[in-house]
């Protein structure tokens, strides 16, 4: 059994800093669950265009308010505290988070390795691979 908290997660190798955003890897590949799992904070104002096109992500809203834009139909879908949204199409998508942190609990299928994390080094579309 895993059991780790996110207060022990937090400054360690696995919270990743970037811009607009930063991600405690709660769980990665090496955990060998067959996915990660990871509670990312979408900083205020920030804005990100996402296309993970080698994974499928669930995202749950913790706290917060934002928005999610789908790039292919344009369509924009409101973000809040018990809001889900699931890339199950790879979807080209935009994130924003309005005036406070959005805190979302995300997992990714494949799992997110280690080594993305240094490769991805600030910008967004690097996670797509
Ligand atoms: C909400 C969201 O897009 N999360 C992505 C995970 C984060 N970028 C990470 O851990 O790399």
């Amino acid at each position: 059994m895993i059991v780790r908290k996110l207060s022990e997660v937090q400054g360690s190798d696995r919270h990743i800093h970037s811009k607009g955003w930063d991600s405690v890897r709660m769980l990665l590949r090496d955990d060998k669950m067959g996915f990660s799992f990871h509670i990312t904070t979408i900083h205020a104002g920030a804005e990100l265009h996402m296309h993970y096109k080698n994974h499928l992500e669930s995202v749950y809203c913790i706290s917060g308010k934002g928005e999610i834009e789908d790039k292919a139909t344009g369509q924009v879908h409101a973000i809040e505290a018990g809001t889900m949204y699931a890339l199950n199409l790879h979807d080209q998508h935009t994130l924003r988070a309005f005036d406070e942190p959005m805190v979302m609990a995300c997992v990714f299928n494949p799992p997110v390795t280690g080594a993305e994390v240094h490769d991805e080094s600030g910008a967004y579309p690097a996670l797509a691979e």
